[in-house]
């Protein structure tokens, strides 16, 4: 890691890319195979080089000893049988035996092998892709195993990224905050300019890529006047530099852009997607853009969504605006990425016919098939907002001609923004592999999404960064976990949440049984605790307005926002059904519509985003909705008190730093859910009146 002004580079700095050093017996047996690292490149692989000083830093940090480095292709200059780490793309003649044709095709551009060859008078790990990105992601898989202890005689991993993108959104304002940031200020800006601090954007970018990002978006999506001019020539040699640290880690730079520059930085009287001025307006700044960053990823556009200016104002939908865009970009390789985040936020909370979980699909689903290949459209996790607990979006499977990209929330906006803690992981992992049912079972939102299912030449994930300025990226320690399983995920979506769990436990924390155990258990158990404690049964938010953290149940009920539970003293929720309600329900397939329609098969965990409810209906738990409005809440909060407790456990075991910063938040966690269960418990029971069947204290 670079960042080092003479202070000692912290565990929590260093995240996931740690390389402690390793215990004797294992080290013995890992120096057997990296005597040398032997790099095979041609002109034009500049990721070779980073993949080579990456091996070299880690295995020396683990091993005590970096390996000879050499150009060298020809055998083992070692001789005999020390074994060494060939490193290189497969078209090259020392690799070319490595791997058959097939296998070579089946990696595509971005996949890798780590193969382990032992031929007479030599013997060798393999690190190789087509490309030298592939090599790269690779030789962060070998570091990888080295750190968890895996072995690695006998090598055969062969991988691929699901998706083409994999990518970072950053809310962060050139002023140097971050819209919903939990972390401190941003790393790329401070007080209106860029923070240049390069040393930390390279660090950054290695966070990235071992887990295989491929792409971030360095602006919040909300683009004011400030960030409007980062496409304006006299920013763009400063984004360059950004893109040009990114890129020696195979990172693609983004920018969110304002639907409204061709007014606002040119001198047009429209930005009407249709207007010829408009059109070339942002032809001939696309193209100054790729003059400054040849390699540039392409535009991220919220449009008429939250009162961002969009296509709307001129009679014009989301195709005309999005395909506007994707030919100013079309001739540079760049493509668009358009947000489905768009709603009604001047509802009238008096009229129960509008249902805001409805918009996105309502939308976008009529304009399936009209936006150009180099348009990606980005769909959240769910139809409303980031909840605790949502449905999948019925986008995925609903749009079959359309790129599409699963956008999910690292930042913790609604789920105890980083003080609280809420591992992630479980809850992207039901909705990754969602059952959409679009063209017959096993059609999930993670086929959708990367474009498997329908055979889409673009797709992926996006994730909005819980990154900021703080020595440890994420505030709370145990929240960089998020972040590591995000991009674990969109690499391969098909991982278990405890596989990504314990990897990241171990090379986060090390491998002491007790430490990886305790620790696993927490992060898995966080979801459904946080749950617990805060909104039931799919209801949702129920937060204070704004901010959006602690409880406030009618928040939001009155508002403009869309955003209702319905309580009353009868009962609460939804109805989304077709039959009697918002029809919101209808937006699945065959499977899945049937389900949610009917209270009966609903699932508990969702009964009340889809149906209106009395407090006395008996869940498939067994309970009534009211005493698990209760039950829940009081064991929510009594678990939260026992993560305290567990980590206790771990004092002396892992270093100070991250133990006491975790310790406090846990801490903080406790008494915040208390008042969530007093809040919550105490308003449904003066609402519904009915006690609670063991007699705990409500107010
Ligand atoms: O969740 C909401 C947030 C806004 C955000 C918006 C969006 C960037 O409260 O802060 O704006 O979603 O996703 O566009």
């Amino acid at each position: 890691m670079s960042r080092q002004n003479g202070e000692p580079i912290s565990d929590a700095y260093q995240a996931w890319l740690r390389y402690v050093r390793l215990k004797p017996e294992l080290a013995k047996e890992y120096s057997s195979w990296c005597g040398a690292a032997i790099v095979v490149a041609s002109e034009g692989a500049p990721l070779l080089a980073t993949a080579r000083k990456e091996l070299a830093a880690g295995i020396e940090s683990m091993l005590g000893f970096a390996p000879q480095e050499s150009e060298q292709s020809q055998g083992n200059e070692n001789s005999g049988q020390e074994g060494f780490l060939l490193i290189g793309t497969l078209g090259e003649k020392e690799l070319q035996n490595v791997a058959s044709e097939s296998e070579r095709s089946a990696l595509g551009s971005e996949g890798y092998l780590l193969r382990t060859v032992e031929e007479p008078g030599r013997r060798f790990i393999a690190i190789a892709g087509n490309t030298d990105r592939g090599a790269l992601y690779g030789a962060f898989h070998f570091l990888r195993l080295m750190q968890t202890g895996q072995p690695i005689r006998g090598l055969n991993v062969v991988e691929r990224p699901a998706g083409s993108l994999r990518m970072i959104n950053h809310w962060d304002n050139m002023d140097g905050s971050v819209e919903r940031g939990y972390a401190g200020r941003s790393i790329f800006y401070l007080d209106g300019v860029f923070r240049e601090d390069w040393g930390r954007i390279r660090d950054y970018a290695r966070l990235m890529a071992a887990i295989g990002l491929n792409a971030v978006s360095i602006n919040n999506v909300n683009v004011h006047e400030t960030e409007t001019r980062l496409i304006a020539p006299e920013l763009l040699p400063t984004v360059a530099k950004a893109a040009g640290v990114f890129r020696e880690y195979g990172v693609r730079l983004y920018l969110s852009i304002n639907f409204a520059s061709p007014m606002e930085l040119g001198e047009l009287g429209t930005a009407d997607p249709l207007d010829p001025q408009v059109r070339r307006w942002w032809a001939e700044r696309a193209a100054d853009v790729y003059r400054h960053i040849p390699d540039f990823g392409g535009f991220v556009v919220k449009a008429d969504s939250e009162f961002r200016p969009g296509p709307f104002t001129y009679g014009r939908d989301h195709a005309d605006g999005a395909n506007m865009l994707a030919d100013a970009l079309r001739p540079h390789g760049g493509i668009v990425v358009w947000r489905c985040f768009v709603y009604d936020c001047l509802q009238d909370w008096r009229d129960r016919t509008i249902d805001r979980a409805r918009a996105a699909y309502d939308h976008f689903r009529p304009l399936d098939g009209k936006f150009a290949d180099n348009v990606v459209l980005q769909i959240k996790n769910g139809p409303v907002d980031f909840q605790v607990r949502e449905p999948a979006s019925p986008l995925f499977g609903g749009m079959q001609a359309t790129n599409q990209l699963l956008e999910l929330q690292i930042t913790q906006e609604y789920t105890g923004q980083q003080k609280h803690l809420c591992y992630l992981v479980p809850q992207w992992k039901e909705v990754i592999d969602f059952d959409t049912c679009a063209i017959g079972e096993g059609s999930t939102v993670a086929k959708a999404a990367t474009g498997e299912l329908f055979g889409r030449p673009v797709g992926g994930f996006a994730g909005v960064a819980n990154i900021g300025d703080e020595s440890n990226w994420t505030g709370n320690p145990l929240a960089q976990a998020n972040y590591y399983g995000y991009g674990r995920l969109a690499w391969r979506p098909e991982l278990t949440a405890e596989q990504i769990t314990d990897e990241w436990v171990k090379l986060t924390f090390g491998d002491d049984p007790g430490v990886v155990e305790t620790i696993s258990r927490m992060l898995l158990e966080s979801w459904s605790i946080y749950e617990n404690y805060t909104s039931p049964l799919g209801i949702g938010w129920m937060v204070n307005p704004g901010h959006h953290y602690g409880p406030n149940v009618d928040g939001y009920e009155y508002s403009l926002w869309g955003t209702y539970h319905y309580a009353d003293s009868r009962g609460l929720g939804v109805d989304r059904t077709v039959r009697t309600g918002t029809g919101y329900a209808g937006q699945y397939h065959g499977a899945p519509a049937a389900i949610y329609e009917s209270v009966e098969s609903c699932p508990d965990e969702l009964l009340l985003f889809f149906h209106h409810l009395p407090y006395s209906h008996v869940l498939k738990s067994g309970k009534t909705i009211i005493q698990h409005i209760y039950d829940s809440h009081f064991e929510g909060v009594e678990q939260a008190e026992g993560l305290i407790v567990s980590w206790r456990g771990l004092e002396g075991k892992i270093d100070g730093e991250r133990y006491e910063s975790v310790l406090s938040r846990l801490k903080l966690q406790a008494k915040h859910a208390a008042e969530w269960r007093d809040v919550i418990n105490t308003y449904f029971y003066r609402k519904s009146g009915v006690p609670d069947a063991h007699n705990r204290t409500i107010y």
